[in-house]
């Protein structure tokens, strides 16, 4: 059964979360070595992608497991595909600013269209361990406690999230923007307070809760911007879709982006649906 499957992947990397955070204490240092979109990796990244690994794999009812820290996807059964961003905006975890976890689940073989999500999650590791969850037309938070794996408790902390009146809005990439994107973030950020942190996690949730729009853009050195579709671009899209929102990657919803390869970039830009609609119609011209 492909809900039960899901629902023993969330309480996995519930359960997982509290050891990650206690255990990037003593990780922060960037060791020897690059992830497959040649970023420098720390040992926490490497670390997190073993923990969620050994726990995701281990489920009845995954069939892949693929991360952001790893070339190609494992193999292990039958079932549904689980893509993995074990530690997200890990470059923060020197100056000890916020980072998450990403998680999307597909019924598909990776890689595939963020139409084949069944459920995406991410969790942000902030003054507390927090989880918000998009399955079935709904989006729930839930707060993570206790540090061994007998006293961990997952608790509902609110129900049916809906993005709120924009208030807010963060971009990324600002050295590399076009011209087009330069004139358009003029303009925003006449009516909407900037906030961002450097996370996907943390800037998107933001956005979540205070309404307005988040986006990493196409850059003039990077045409596809930074994000990775299957980790990074998917699950966030589809956490906004169902908050009742939006997605593009400047001409069509992230979610129907064609994927071609594992770790391809994508533009994205997220958030509420006229300001997302406004973005796309503007770099359009
Ligand atoms: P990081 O490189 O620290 O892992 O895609 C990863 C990501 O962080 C996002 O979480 C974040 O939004 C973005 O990159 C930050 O990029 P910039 O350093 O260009 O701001």
């Amino acid at each position: 059964m492909s809900e039960e499957t899901v629902e023993k992947i969330f309480e996995a990397v519930a359960e997982t979360a509290p050891h990650i955070y206690s255990g990037l204490l003593h990780r922060r240092e960037y060791v020897q070595t690059e992830n497959p979109s040649a970023e420098d990796q720390l040992e926490a990244d490497i670390w997190a992608n073993e923990l969620l690994k050994e726990k995701i794999t281990g489920i009845d009812g995954v069939g892949e497991y693929a991360s952001e820290e790893e070339h190609d996807v494992t193999d292990c059964g039958e079932g549904l595909s689980v893509a993995v961003d074990p530690l997200d905006g890990s470059s923060n975890i020197p100056t000890n600013n916020i980072v998450g976890t990403i998680v999307g689940v597909y019924d598909e073989e990776l890689p595939c269209k963020g139409r084949n999500l069944v459920s995406a999650f991410y969790v942000v590791f902030g003054p507390l361990i927090s989880m918000v969850r998009a399955e079935d037309g709904e989006v729930n938070e839930y707060v993570v406690e206790g540090k061994k794996d007998s006293d961990i408790e997952i608790h509902l902390a609110s129900e049916d999230l809906e993005l709120p009146e924009p208030k807010i809005y963060g971009f990324g990439g600002n050295k590399n923007w076009t011209e087009d994107f330069r004139k358009l973030e003029n303009k925003i950020s006449e009516q909407y307070k900037l906030r961002y942190g450097g996370a996907l996690v943390g800037d998107f949730n933001q956005v979540l809760h205070y309404g307005g729009v988040f986006a990493y853009p196409k850059r003039t050195d990077a045409e596809n911007g930074k994000y990775r579709l299957m980790f990074e671009g998917n699950p966030m899209a589809y956490i906004a879709e169902m908050a009742g929102g939006a997605s593009t990657d400047g001409e069509r919803s992230v979610l129907d982006v064609e994927a071609e390869e594992l770790h391809q970039r994508v533009p994205f830009h997220a958030g509420n649906t006229e300001l997302v609609e406004s973005l796309e119609e503007e770099l359009g011209n």
